[in-house]
């Protein structure tokens, strides 16, 4: 029924296309993650099979979308970073991150199972998702900065309070003895109450994991020890198929940047 007397209602679609030349950020965040760890009895403050649940639907979507140069993830979030020359969907925003939290919600029930083996999924997730512009690098940067300090912060900020709670505090005391509290100070509790050396906790929970392409020269031999080949080890996939790193290393200083700097380059 072309050219129908239906057809005018086409007209009243937004368009929504992402501003030329500007890093595509799509964000997805857990929804009500509170009720579905607790649901889940996901250990406190950080389960490792839930973060590696995480980290393998992030996987998915940067396997279907090959413009997509980084990811970050960090508790119930993952941030993935589109070329800023990205035509995908057109640059369409609603296309972008409808499809990225859709790719990776449906991956997330899939390969529920590979990570709780034992434990049945108890409902269905949902996860939300936003589209970002950043117009300079510089912006780019301080975004993914933003995300890794938070990681940080909140992670600092837990180990404290289920710390106290385990041995004893009310979830309320425990809130109330964090009230106010500097970065110092609770590496000082976490210290001397608990014996735990806050920058011996691992990387994963201290830092979230970024996820980057092969092609990646390493900006010391440090960081690739903490390399885990997400698709199996290089060279021995077809070319077709990038290879996926993922990395639980610092991105906020410039060690990173500059010994990866085909990233920025895309
Ligand atoms: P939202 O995002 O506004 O729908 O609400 P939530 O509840 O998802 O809140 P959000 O995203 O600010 O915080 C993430 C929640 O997920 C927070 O309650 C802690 C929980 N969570 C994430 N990862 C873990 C984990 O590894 N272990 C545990 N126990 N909880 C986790
Ligand atoms: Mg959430
Ligand atoms: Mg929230
Ligand atoms: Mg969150
Ligand atoms: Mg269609």
């Amino acid at each position: 029924m072309a050219n129908s007397q239906f057809d005018y209602v086409k007209s009243f679609e937004s368009m929504d296309s992402c501003l030329p030349n500007c890093w595509i950020v799509v964000r997805i965040d857990g929804n009500n993650f509170h009720k579905f760890s607790s649901k889940h009895n996901f250990k406190k403050p950080n389960d490792d099979r839930a973060l590696g649940l995480m980290t393998r639907a992030a996987r998915s979507v940067m396997e279907l979308f090959n413009d997509v140069v980084l990811s970050y993830g960090q508790s119930d979030e993952y941030s993935f970073v589109f070329k800023k020359g990205t035509k995908t969907y057109n640059r369409r925003s609603s296309k972008l991150s409808s499809v990225v939290v859709s790719q990776f919600t449906s991956s997330y029930v899939y390969h529920w199972k590979e990570y709780f083996p034992d434990l049945q999924l108890g409902y269905p997730p949902a996860f939300d998702s936003r589209t970002v512009l950043y117009p300079s690098d510089k912006n780019l940067r301080d975004y993914l900065s933003w995300r890794q300090a938070d990681c940080h912060i909140n992670n600092m900020y837990n180990y404290c309070f289920w710390n106290l709670v385990q041995s004893g505090s009310t979830k309320h005391e425990a809130q109330e003895r964090l009230k106010g509290t500097l970065s110092s100070d609770k590496n000082e509790i976490l210290f001397s109450q608990f014996g735990i050396n806050y920058n011996n906790l691992p990387q994963l929970h201290r830092k979230g994991t970024v996820i980057v392409r092969d092609k990646v020269t390493y900006a010391s031999r440090n960081a690739l020890r903490k390399v885990r080949w997400l698709n199996g080890p290089p060279l021995c996939r077809s070319k077709a198929q990038s290879m996926l790193l993922a990395l639980n290393i610092d991105i906020i200083g410039k060690q990173f940047w500059e010994g990866n700097p085909h990233i920025l380059a895309a």
